[in-house]
């Protein structure tokens, strides 16, 4: 019978090592949830690294590895700890992230990250032809991995394989600075579906083909090699039911069984009925423009001091890919910005910002989902946002006002948010004010508009239309065999 096989960098589970004992837990993320029924579908696996090093498991630790992610339907790629220094910390997140994020002065062109990248890429091509089979469906995730659809067609020119790229792909104009360019294409064509979050992507991709590889393309489709490829944006949802339903539970909860930071937040909140908090949350990465937002608010109680002891932003920043130098200024930058604007308006009884500096449990990524009147997200480049989408999801009275980049993807949807140049100071500050100020009577229409479609296109149906568009492919293929 034949099966799907997921490939990504990481594999949806946590594996620890706890005194010689092997913890495995499943991650809770949106694309583990999304893959979760392609992945439990008859013989299906997953493929991806542990999260551990070869240097990190002796011989019978790597066994009992290997035999514990396996009763999840998983099994692992080995990585050395130079592969994840080279490959992941490096070509990964020093050369694609920022040049495919328009950062082009933190893009690094490293010839020796380059030759890890096409060895990493290499061995995870090793363990999918170990699992593949005649038949077999193959679904490759993320800019980690954009040479192995190649390296599988290779090895098995029949096989049915997609590809989805989560973040954003730049226009020709960036793209075409990128040494490796000729082969990162040709890779990714290994596939016969390529997917996208927006229709812009798909656009500077194709636009990246015509002009670099000089291909034919025909509307969304690619002659490459006698094989069609297609090419489709497919935006990513989120399991909006799981979101609602946690926001609900935590509505109807009774104050003594809220949780600290609940109570913390009531207690603040709840005197001064007419005090507003402002949310923001987000991997501390410099895509996702923290710096910026803060100091749009800054300026904003410069520009409108009325609002002053009256607002609070409560900004969860989580650690991330903290050994690149970038994230450690980054990190430098927004503290001493926190520290800056604290220092300057802070009173007895008001601290203007609450800064977190970690990841929280998903319960009270609830709680403050559910708190916050506005939900500021501005990054300055985003492949989607899923945490606009979950701010919609929570707002059970249907309340609240989303601010949002039209520099991330998820803007392309939501047009019923308050959208913003995160460059543009003065107009986040203004729409800052027109979100405070909103009728609710407004606010509940734009989010009942926005709950309607997040509901409809979440993320079991985003796997399923991929999915979809990948089986037919099959019969494209066919066509041109037979013309
Ligand atoms: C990449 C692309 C694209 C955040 N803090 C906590 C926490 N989270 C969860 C959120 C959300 C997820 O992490 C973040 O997703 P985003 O989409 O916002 O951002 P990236 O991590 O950059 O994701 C992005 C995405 O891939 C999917 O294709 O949308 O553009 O960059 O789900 O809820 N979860 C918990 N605690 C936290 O502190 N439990």
């Amino acid at each position: 019978m034949s099966k799907t096989i997921i490939v990504s960098n990481r594999l949806p589970l946590q594996v620890k090592i706890e005194n010689d004992n092997l913890e495995i837990t499943p991650s809770v993320g949106g694309l583990a949830t999304g893959m979760k029924s392609v992945h439990s579908e008859g013989d299906g696996i997953w493929i991806g690294w542990s999260g551990l090093t070869e240097e990190e498991l002796d011989e019978s630790l790597k066994k009992k590895v290997e035999q514990e992610v396996k009763k999840e339907k998983c099994a692992t790629v080995p990585l050395t700890q130079e592969d994840l220094e080279h490959y992941y910390f490096g070509f990964s997140n020093r050369t694609l992230w920022p040049l495919f994020h328009y950062f082009m002065e933190y893009t690094e062109f490293e010839k020796d990250y380059w030759d890890s990248y096409v060895t990493v890429n290499k061995k995870f091509a090793e363990v999918v032809l170990k699992h593949a089979e005649k038949g077999d469906t193959i679904w490759v995730h993320d800019y980690q991995l954009l040479l192995l659809p190649g390296l599988i067609r290779e090895s098995m020119p029949d096989i049915s394989i997609g590809f989805f790229l989560h973040i954003p792909f730049p226009s020709y104009e960036i793209f075409r600075t990128f040494p490796w360019r000729e082969e990162v294409l040709t890779g990714m064509l290994g596939a016969d579906l390529l997917g996208f979050h927006t229709y812009d992507y798909e656009r500077h991709f194709l636009s990246s083909i015509k002009r670099i590889l000089r291909l034919d393309v025909n509307f969304n489709e690619i002659i490459y090699k006698d094989r069609v490829v297609k090419v489709d944006s497919f935006p990513m949802g989120i399991d909006y039911n799981k979101f609602h339903k946690a926001a609900k539970e935590n509505m109807d909860r009774l104050p003594a069984e809220r949780s600290d930071l609940q109570q913390r937040i009531d207690d603040h909140f709840m005197k001064d009925k007419e005090a507003k908090l402002i949310l923001s949350i987000d991997r501390m990465d410099y895509t996702k423009g923290i710096p910026n937002r803060i100091r749009a608010f800054e300026y904003f109680l410069n520009k409108y001091p009325e609002f002053k002891q009256k607002v609070r932003l409560v900004m969860l920043a989580v650690p991330s890919r903290s050994n690149v130098p970038q994230y450690q200024l980054l990190k430098k930058e927004t503290d001493e910005l926190v520290g800056r604007i604290n220092g300057q308006f802070a009173t007895v009884s008001w601290t203007p910002i609450w800064y977190f500096y970690r990841s929280l449990p998903f319960d009270n990524l609830i709680d403050l989902y559910t708190s916050a009147d506005v939900a500021l997200i501005t990054p300055v480049r985003d492949g989607m946002n899923l945490v606009a989408k979950e701010y919609i999801a929570t707002r059970v009275k249907k309340d609240g006002v989303l601010i949002l980049s039209e520099m991330a993807g998820a803007a392309k949807e939501m047009n019923e948010a308050l959208l913003i140049n995160p460059n543009n100071f003065e107009a986040m500050a203004d729409t800052l004010k027109q979100a405070l100020e909103m009728p609710v009577k407004e606010q509940k229409k734009r989010n009942t508009m926005l709950q309607k479609r997040l509901r409809r296109y979440s993320i079991d149906k985003w796997a399923a239309e991929f999915f979809k568009a990948l089986k037919a492919t099959q019969n494209l293929g066919q066509v041109i065999v037979a013309s």
